[in-house]
Formats: structure tokens, sequence, C-alpha cells
């Protein structure tokens, strides 16, 4: 067999900075049906010598003589719907890990003025994309937004995007080759092609400065970022607070300001009363339809540490809180919607939490906006999990990306106060400075949250558990990850000590066992429902002793998929360490935990 290879397929457009709120512009869904095809050895973008080959399935080609051979039809392909992983849409995709071709028609009609930019929400894990034939970019990471400006590839009428989605595991990827959740594979966010001016406001951060508890007057930071270089003037305005600051951007397109209010005019959000104003941003140009505007609702409110306590609104809090990964609340699959999360957040509600940790990586923005509608704070992830490669320049750059994009996407969501970059990273120099390095990082992009990592437990004897972690430097609040009860015997729970040497707030990130629902026995009969209420109740009790406690995060909220999780009859690849059942059913120990919440 021969056939013609190209040396390197060129990439036509450049990848551009994540536009942030994207929610909140003028846009297109390109969400529905998309056809599919599952391509186990890539035959679609190798050849047979295993180069790259021009004649991709990207071509989206169709035969053009009688005789000619084509072995592949898109339109003869079966469809699924985007947003959604492949895992959950087709049996023989269950456990596939490897390539998938996705392809959407649309039509289109080209704005005189105005770039159009094709948004991913995300797509697991390494995503190659093409418009109209001409491939437009690369990008690698499963959990955040990405988007290329692909006004020049449009053209009047019918266009065709084609994406080749590989959720293939290697060792040096974040996350790295085991994990304990799903390996979700596809498209599972949202495509939006996104219409902005030429020149538009990119990205924007307004947050609140803090104050002394007696301060009349209160300060609020404005950064706006645009795409272009370049002096522009722009309006931030807060209809409700009767305020509106003028600003000028500078050769690199950024402006900066603080708008001063007065105390007693604004409202701070907090759990109990998660106020959001409306905040408006406008950039002036020549005619109007070549200026951009947008609209977000912000809340305000502080997060600080001060010795041992985490202090919201300048008040010491307790973080009341529970796991989560991103699944659908009854049955499974990836979540992607207000419905998915309100229902999972409703569960968290009733446990009684102020606090979710988003485990392990950054979940869907709709989570994120109603979380902060309803109250719940936040705690956010990047999949820097158990063994990354911690020398691997691409594997920190790509740790670090993903930081980036989850910051940028978040920084204005009053209800995430904590970044973690890690969860139960091995001990090692290097590990240290690849952490080091991003939590450093982290803060120089955001220094008005508090940053974390799920450490662990580093030594236990005679009932003193030691957590000594070089991290501890780097990070505001000292979390840990613990399983007495579990993977340590339930009687050592009232006998333990700990030992944490560090002048700062600690949250237990971790705790739980698992039981599946409806199995009852004695409170010794590992799985059952008494087994894990047990659990709870030994455990809660215990932590109740740690100094500088200041909240918890247990784990977690609901059974989730898992394929470590082998166990016939009781796991069949679920973890059960959930409060409620993969279908939305209680179990006892969900009672313990709310009643501890209530005293807290
Ligand atoms: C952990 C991990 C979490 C696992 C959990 C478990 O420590 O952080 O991802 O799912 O334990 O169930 O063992």
């Amino acid at each position: 067999m021969t056939m013609l290879t190209a040396t390197a397929l060129s990439v036509v457009a450049q990848e551009v900075p994540q536009v942030a709120n994207v929610l909140g512009r003028q846009n297109v869904s390109l969400n529905g049906k998309w056809n599919y095809i599952i391509d186990v050895q890539e035959e679609g973008y190798y050849d047979y010598r295993m180069n790259p080959t021009r004649w991709g399935f990207f071509r989206n080609a169709k035969p053009q003589r009688p005789e000619e051979l084509i072995e592949y039809d898109f339109d003869k392909a079966a469809t699924m719907n985007i947003p959604g992983d492949w895992c959950t849409q087709d049996e023989r995709l269950f456990f596939y890990e490897g390539t998938v071709w996705f392809k959407k028609s649309f039509n289109h009609k080209k704005q005189e003025g105005r770039r159009t930019l094709l948004y991913f929400g995300a797509v697991n894990y390494d995503c190659r994309v093409w418009v109209n034939t001409r491939e437009v970019g690369h990008h690698i990471g499963g959990f955040t937004p990405f988007n290329y400006d692909v006004t020049d590839q449009l053209k009047d009428g019918e266009n065709v995007v084609i994406v080749k989605v590989d959720n293939k595991r290697h060792a040096e990827d974040v996350p790295t080759q085991i994990f304990d959740w799903w390996n979700y594979g596809g498209i599972t966010r949202d495509v939006l092609l996104v219409e902005v001016p030429e020149v538009y406001i990119e990205n924007y951060k307004l947050q609140l400065e803090k104050a002394d508890a007696k301060a009349r007057q209160r300060d609020i930071s404005v950064a706006v970022q645009l795409n272009k270089p370049g002096e522009r003037q722009l309006k931030v305005s807060i209809p409700e607070l009767k305020l509106s600051q003028a600003l000028t951007t500078d050769a690199n397109g950024f402006a900066s300001a603080t708008i001063k209010v007065p105390a007693k005019n604004l409202m701070l959000w907090s759990p109990e009363s998660p106020v959001r104003y409306r905040v408006e941003l406008s950039l002036a140009a020549a005619a109007p339809a070549l200026g951009d505007f947008v609209a977000d609702s912000i809340g305000f409110r502080t997060v600080e540490t001060r010795g041992k306590q985490i202090l919201l609104n300048g008040k010491p809090v307790f973080l009341k809180g529970i796991s989560i990964h991103e699944e659908k609340p009854n049955g499974g699959g990836r979540a992607n919607s207000t419905a998915d999360a309100h229902t999972l957040l409703s569960w968290a509600k009733e446990l009684g939490c102020n606090f979710v940790r988003l485990a392990h990586y950054p979940h869907n923005e709709y989570a994120v906006r109603e979380a902060e509608r309803m109250g719940i704070m936040m705690w956010s992830e990047i999949p820097c999990y158990w063994t990354i490669a911690w020398t691997n320049p691409g594997t920190y750059a790509n740790a670090q990306r993903q930081l980036t994009d989850m910051i940028r996407r978040d920084q204005n969501r009053a209800n995430i106060i904590i970044w973690s970059i890690a969860n139960e990273t091995p001990h090692s120099k290097e590990r240290d400075q690849f952490l080091g390095r991003l939590a450093q990082y982290a803060r120089s992009l955001d220094n008005t949250r508090l940053i974390s990592m799920a450490m662990e437990v580093t030594g236990a004897s005679n009932y003193k558990n030691r957590l000594h972690d070089n991290m501890h430097e780097f990070v505001d609040v000292v979390s840990f990850n613990q399983y007495i009860g579990w993977y340590r015997d339930v009687n050592d729970a009232p006998k333990m000590e700990w030992e944490i040497p560090y002048d700062k707030p600690v949250i237990v990130s971790e705790f739980g066992g698992g039981a599946k629902y409806g199995y009852h026995g004695a409170k010794n009969q590992r799985w059952t429902e008494e087994f894990q209420e047990n659990l709870y109740i030994e455990n809660t009790a215990m932590l109740d002793k740690i100094d500088g406690l200041c909240g918890t995060t247990p784990w977690i909220l609901k059974d989730f998929r898992s394929p470590r999780r082998v166990l016939d009859g009781i796991q069949d690849y679920y973890n059960r360490k959930g409060l409620f059942s993969d279908k939305g059913e209680k179990k006892k120990a969900f009672y313990v935990l709310k009643k501890w919440y209530e005293g807290k």
C-alpha cells in the first residue's frame, strides 16, 4: 500500500488566550448531534508508516468518481450528543481509551468587522481541531477551556468542524497514568462560536480589597486585558451601586483602577447572603458596532487567614464541606449543566454544607456559577494527582497551563476561595521544586484567594500522626487526606493524636469509607451502611481534637465510577465512598455528617 504523506501538517490559525465569560457573550452553540468514527489505530491520522498523512479523516472526503476508494464517511457514521462523554453513549466505548473522530456541519454568515472564536469548554484529553479541512490547533488537558480564532477559515454557508479526540493515558500527562476516577473521553463541555469585535475585552478581574472591619470605604480593584495592545478607552460600571469608572489601556492593552465604594452601600457575598451585582464593561470605538460590551454578575467578599483561622469577610468561618466528582447525579457520565449542578449542590446543602471541594480537576463553569448563586464556597483543583513526572519540563508546562486556564475562567467567582495545586503527591526534592514553582505561579496570577493542596500524613507511631511537608511554606492552608477506619483500623480513631507543626489553618480534605447502599449488617462488616456510619461517628469525634481545624471535605458526596474498583457485587466499577449512592439514595452516614455539621 502506498499513500502520499506530508512531513508536517501545517496548523493555520493560532490559538488565542481564553476569552472570559463566554456565556455572557454573543455566541452560537455547536452543541447537539455530532457524527463520530471510532479509530482504534488512528488510521485517520497516520499512514501505514506511522507518519501523519495529508489524506486523513479531517479532509471529510467523499468519492468524486464511482471507482474512488474512500474508507470512511462521517455522514453515514452514528451520532452522539455533544457535550457528552463517549463512555456512556455507546456500549462499545465504555472502557475505551483511544481515538474517536467527531464531525459537525453548521451554517455561518460572516459579519463585517467581527471575529469568530471556536470555543471548547473542555475536551478529554488530547485533541486536534480542523475547520474546513485546515488544522486550527492542538490542545492537551481534559478539564479547561480553549479557543481558536477561526475567522479566516470560515466561509458563508456550510462549514465543517472535525475534532480528533484521544484519551489514552501517559505517564507524563496531567493527570498521569493512574487515577481513581473514570477516564471519560470526548467533547465533554460546550462547543461555541463566539462573536467578538476586532478589539475585544479578553479578560477582567474585579476583586474586593481586604480592609479593617471598621473601614468606612471599601476598594474594588479592577483589571482589564484587551486582546490587542494600544491605548483605548474603557468603562466599568456597577449600576446598582451607582459606580462608574473610566480606564485607559496601556501599550500592552492592559488597564487597572480602584473603585471606591462606601462600606455601608456594599452588601458582601457570603453563604448566608450570596449577593451579586451586575457589572458592565464597555470598550469605546469610533462606531458602536466596533466597540465591545460584556456584563457579568459578581459577588464581593474577602478571604484571608489569621494564624490558624480562615476569615471570610473578616470573620472566622468553618468550612462544612464535601468532595465531589463531576458526574451526573443519577446514573453517571460527565455532568455539564446547571440542572446537574443544582441537584448535586442541593444534596450538599441538605447535608448542611457551605463548601464543596471540586475533585480532582476544574469542573464545568455552570457548576461554579450555580454554587456561587446558591451560596456555596468552593475549592478548585488541577489534576496534579499522585505520581506526576516531576522532572519533565513538558509536564510542568502542562500543569501550569491548566492552572492558568482554571484561574482565568473563574477569577471573578466570589465562591471560589481556594486554588489547590495537587493531591496526595509523593515527597521528593523534584516534587517540591515542581509544586513550589506552581504555587508561586498561582499566587502571581491571583493573590486574592488561598492556596492549598491535599497532602498526606507522613508518619505515625504510637497513634501519633505527623504531617511534615516541605510544601507547608508555599500554602496558606495545610490540608491533608486520611482514611482511618478504611485503610486503617477504625478502633484506632479515639487514640489518635495529630502533630501539625505549622501556624496555619487545617482542612481535612478527605476521609471516609465505602458502603453499598441497601447492604446492612454489623458495624464491623465491611461495605455495609453500618460500617460507614460507624466510621463517620468515630472520625468526626476524632477530627474535633485537631488543633486549628477549619474545615473538612469528606470523601465523597456520591458514589462515582472508577476502573480501579472491581469487586463484583459491591463495587462493580464504582468507588462506593459516597454518602449518596450512584442513583442518589442516601446512606446512613449522611445523617452522621449532617448532625456533626449542625453543631459547627
Ligand atoms: C484518595 C484520593 C481519592 C480516592 C480516595 C479513595 O486518597 O485522593 O482520589 O478516590 O482516596 O477512595 O481511596
